[in-house]
């Protein structure tokens, strides 16, 4: 066959000749303190890796290697022990940024791994500043121990794990430091959800690469900076990349599947839907089951994001289905595209999965409980180089800890976007409920600090009423969420997961601490 691929031109890719692989699940060993718990070892190192059938192969860095991580399967509430050994090169391949929070005067390569969504006490979670070399040679001031416990003390769910390091993450994760870790409930079993061959979990993400295949991240911003290299604003790709192969297919039966979506990209956000307009059945959010299975049209995932869903192939016999893209913030003629499903495959045997109605029971949360309700800024400044920068809390990463909450409070966040583009924030540790988005008129606050509503509350979007750690903070919105502190106390964080972003200072931390509950205060907000 004469196909002349250039990788760095998507026009000359093409689409849909590679097979979806699913990542491969992982063995744990025997651990020697505690034989009964499960104990994995994943050593992260370089590897080469075949993002499409025309490319050559080519370096990325893995958990073992691999493009995704193998995947983590964990029992609720069953300890599972993971060692994350760094045996990365010394000197990374995409280009660092030496002025950022966390990169000078510091080692090259350092790493250390969020699970992230998980309910995990703090010297487990992966904070940016755990961060470790080869070896162990040079550790982060907030590095505590080399195996990460993780209890499982949350409903089942879909997490991630992936890298975190403080002013590495957006090149890191893009390297490929990124695996599914699936938290399963025997809740879950009493459903007859689709599994075994018919549960499938997809990482989506962007990326670009060069003429010989290799990745390519930018190494300047498109607009002249003084420093070099430099971080962007975001980075976004040219080409869609699920489970580590571009713009893959899936061979399927005429019967029910569960996907488990996952954004991991950099900075993109995706609207997926189905190119036979067919709806897909959502049953679970970021943190869980939903109480009541949720038929959509499309689901809106912005990095970190992910939904669980069940799609029924069975009319459609012999034909061909692909998941589209529609979000507008990057469109593209490629990236609004991202797999196909090709319903090829025989029914073996009958399909006696469902689609329940109900699913989990119902916990919530009511703002008339919060202990606290904080308000808190997403705005735009320019740091010391005169480049764009975005903060929280209008505060450095460095700043003193203003988030503080009592442990087994309950908490209220008014995420206040003052920027122009939207933001998906991460809580570390908790999973919330969003309350409501409201808009508001963003120059009297930014002149006067005057929070005036310009319009009536919205209702959190159909897809997103379940548990969640990532939110959407609207562009002149207030994002209002709600929180319980319940687990752990200690040094966690909060962040955009735009990867520029949060690498550029748009990250906070977070303290539990052991007081007593604060007083329950007005605010602007509510008046
Ligand atoms: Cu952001």
């Amino acid at each position: 066959m004469d196909i002349q691929v250039n990788p760095a031109d998507p026009n000359s890719i093409p689409k849909f000749v590679d097979l979806l692989k699913k990542p491969r699940v992982a063995k744990p060993k025997q651990h020697s303190k505690d034989p009964k718990c499960p104990y994995y070892e994943f050593e992260m190192k370089e590897g080469k890796h075949s993002f499409h059938k025309y490319f050559p192969e080519t370096k990325i860095w893995g958990y073992n290697g691999m493009v995704p991580g193998p995947t983590i399967e964990a029992i609720k509430d069953k300890t599972i022990y993971v060692k994350y050994t760094n045996n990365l090169p010394f000197k990374h391949f995409l280009p660092i940024d030496y002025t950022l929070h966390g990169c000078v005067d510091s080692s090259e390569v350092r790493s250390v791994v969020h699970l992230h969504g998980a309910n995990v006490d703090w010297e487990s979670d992966g904070h940016p500043e755990a961060w470790y070399t080869q070896k162990y040679a040079f550790t982060g001031p907030n590095f505590r121990r080399e195996v990460h416990e993780y209890t499982n003390h949350q409903p089942g769910t879909t997490l991630w794990y992936h890298d975190h390091t403080m002013g590495l993450t957006r090149l890191n994760v893009y390297a490929g430091l990124a695996g599914f870790y699936l938290l399963r409930d025997s809740l879950e079993e009493r459903l007859d959800l689709p599994s075994g061959n018919y549960e499938m979990p997809l990482m989506i993400q962007d990326k670009s690469f060069n003429e010989d295949g290799s990745l390519f991240y930018p190494d300047a911003p498109p607009f002249p900076v003084s420093v070099h290299p430099s971080i962007t604003p975001g980075f976004v790709g040219d080409t869609i990349v699920v489970n580590g192969k571009v713009w893959p297919f899936m061979k399927v039966e005429p019967r029910k599947y569960r996907f488990r979506i996952l954004n991991a990209s950099n900075r993109r956000g995706y609207v997926l839907s189905l190119s036979n307009d067919e709806p897909m059945f959502q049953i679970g959010t970021d943190g869980g089951l939903l109480t009541q299975t949720t038929e959509i049209d499309f689901v809106e995932l912005l990095p970190a994001e992910r939904t669980d869903v069940i799609i029924d192939f069975s009319d459609y016999k012999g034909e061909t289905i692909t998941i589209l893209n529609t979000d507008t913030e990057f469109p593209g003629d490629h990236t609004s595209v991202i797999m196909q499903f090709r319903v090829c495959l025989p029914l073996r045997g009958h399909d006696c999965s469902q689609i329940p109605e109900d699913l989990y029971p119902e916990m919530d949360l009511h703002e008339c409980h919060a202990h606290i309700i904080r308000d808190l800024t997403l705005s735009a400044t320019t740091d010391a180089y005169g480049r764009p920068m975005l903060l929280l809390d209008e505060s450095m990463y460095h700043d003193p800890a203003t988030e503080k909450p009592a442990f087994d409070s309950i908490e209220v966040w008014n995420l206040i976007n003052l920027t122009f583009v939207p933001h998906p924030i991460h809580v570390h540790l908790v999973q919330f409920k969003i309350l409501e988005r409201r808009p508001f008129d963003v120059d009297l606050y930014q002149n006067k600090g005057i929070l005036e509503f310009t319009g009536p509350p919205e209702e959190p979007r159909d897809y997103e009423r379940g548990w969640k750690d990532t939110v959407k903070a609207d562009i002149g919105m207030v994002t209002k969420i709600i929180m319980h502190w319940k687990e752990h106390k200690g040094n966690y964080i909060w962040h955009c997961h735009f990867l520029e972003h949060e690498d550029h200072d748009m990250m906070r931390p977070i303290r539990i601490i052991n007081d007593a509950h604060p007083v329950q205060l007005p605010h602007a907000g509510d008046m």
